[in-house]
């Protein structure tokens, strides 16, 4: 058995020999960008020690194109990779195994697959794969929640375990400004990001075939902290202000941030928000997303929004949308109304037409020829409460408090019976998805142990789907034993689903 994602095809052969010290060798010849990601990996995650070289490898790896169907959706890594395979192949080889691929890539995801099938002994793995998507991410809210850098990177070898390959990062809000802008001392955070720490998150990233994807969420959500440094259209709640590309100095802040992103990340894409700007008017919300839309692209990068950028009129062909209200979770006015304390009134009553708004939002990006990433609310955001935590004796405490209580909690296993293509706005406008991505909110996160509670299982699963469908039952299997992976990791605190770790 492997851990998650499951192959598409798998056929075990037995043992092929033992591995004292469960020590893997792999060939000299293998280029030493693998042998050092993965030695790394096989540490920190699967207790097992990668080393290169030796007369009588375990593990050769062989530089050989595998054909498979080319992935749906865009290719989220910096150029020098692109047209690169991640399509890989293990065989038995008398006592060893080869893996072959195309690329550093594919060889990497091999060696994960077998790491995740390795014990003591070395399994006559007979393996087939290839990814279903080209994006696989985790959107991740270090604004609410500032995990410190070796957090993230334990956030990123979670990622690369489980074969995902997209790390966004939400780096502003509301609540704060997590990295620091050069000419903008007042905007960041005490504990923001330094351009040193931006640095070795990309690096790190880039060693684990993970791309980083930053957002500098514009013109909504970030303003409370952006009056520090520009005019701000002020209104009666912090989430009705806005900024507007017209007030002076605006455009100058927005070329800094971004090309400060430009700077640090090699992402092909910049993202650049554009949700729930409920302060901002029609003309000044267009202005903004436009101008920000415009800056990306001067740096020769591809602008990303949220859903609601598509009414701002400037995304073209090529740029990327982002879905992220589900059906079930669009506000319902009235009910939101009666539910909240009197002085958010105004926020509602301002708030209601933009939901309404939304439900046209994938019919223009459609319109515009724009790609969808997925990150529905149902199944893809990971605040959500898994139904089964109320039955969850160990961790009852931590759900009484975890997860955002105004969304419908929805059992764990859901993720698995949810295909994008068929969501409805994305069948109804046939929209290209252009990749799938789970999403940690972190209002409720106080630490790590609270962000693992809400992480796993469940970006296991979403893992899958984006490499493929695979038997229910292997599936849940397979996330259970994947626990002590979680646990090495500093994920001890995962969810422990009943519907998969069976008491
Ligand atoms: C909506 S999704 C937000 C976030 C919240 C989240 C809570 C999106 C683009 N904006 O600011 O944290 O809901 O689930």
């Amino acid at each position: 058995m492997t851990g998650l994602p499951l192959p598409a095809r798998v056929v075990p052969h037995g043992t092929l020999r033992r591995l004292p010290g469960r020590v893997l060798r792999v060939d000299a010849a293998a280029r030493p960008e693998i042998i050092d990601a993965v030695t790394a990996l096989a540490a920190a995650a699967f207790d097992v020690t990668v080393t290169a070289g030796g007369a009588a490898p375990d593990v050769v790896l062989v530089d050989e194109r595998v054909e498979a169907p080319a992935p749906l959706g865009a290719d989220p890594r910096p150029g020098s990779r692109r047209g690169c395979s991640e399509a890989y192949r293990i065989r038995p080889a008398g006592d060893r195994l080869t893996i072959a691929a195309g690329s550093a890539e594919g060889h990497f995801r091999g060696l994960v697959t077998l790491l995740g099938a390795c014990s003591d002994v070395l399994p006559g793995l007979e393996v087939d794969d290839h990814p279903l998507r080209a994006w696989r991410g985790l959107s991740l809210d270090v604004v609410r929640r500032r995990f410190p850098v070796d957090e993230v990177c334990r956030v990123i070898d979670l990622l690369a375990v489980h074969g995902l390959n997209v790390l966004h990062l939400h780096l502003t809000d509301t609540q704060g400004w997590a990295f620091a802008v050069p000419g903008y001392a007042a905007l960041a955070d005490d504990d923001a990001y330094t351009a040193a720490d931006l640095d070795a998150l990309e690096a790190y990233a880039h060693g684990r075939f993970v791309t980083i994807v930053p957002e500098v969420d514009v013109p909504g959500h970030v303003p409370a902290r952006m009056a520090r440094v520009v005019p701000v259209r002020a209104g009666v709640h912090p989430f009705l202000t806005a900024i507007d590309a017209d007030d002076p100095g605006v455009e100058a802040l927005l070329q800094a941030a971004f090309g400060e992103l430009a700077a640090r990340f090699a992402s092909p894409h910049l993202h650049l928000g554009g949700d729930e700007a409920f302060g901002a008017s029609v003309e000044g919300f267009a202005r903004t997303v436009a101008a920000a839309s415009r800056i990306i692209r001067a740096r020769g990068r591809t602008p990303i929004g949220w859903q609601e950028a598509s009414r701002a009129g400037a995304l073209a062909p090529g740029d990327l949308g982002q879905l992220w209200i589900a059906d079930r979770d669009r506000l319902d006015p009235e009910k939101a109304t009666a539910a909240v304390p009197v002085e958010f009134r105004a926020l509602i009553a301002q708030a209601a037409p933009l939901f309404a708004e939304s439900a046209h939002d994938a019919a223009r990006l459609g319109a515009a020829g724009v790609g969808v990433i997925v990150s529905s609310s149902d199944p893809l955001y990971l605040d959500r409460r898994p139904s089964e935590a109320s039955l969850d004796a160990t961790q009852h405490e931590a759900w009484q408090r975890l997860g955002n209580p105004g969304y419908e909690p929805t059992s764990s296993l859901s993720i698995l019976d949810w295909h994008p293509e068929s969501q409805p706005d994305i069948a109804a406008n046939g929209l290209t998805v252009a990749g799938i991505e789970a999403a940690l909110w972190c209002e409720t996160v106080r630490d790590l142990d609270d962000a693992a509670t809400l992480l796993l299982p469940r970006l296991a699963l979403v893992a899958q789907k984006a490499w493929g469908d695979a038997d229910r039952d292997r599936v849940t299997a397979a996330a259970a034993s994947s626990a002590p992976v979680w646990e090495r990791l500093g994920f001890g605190a995962f969810h422990r689903s009943r519907d998969i770790f069976r008491p």
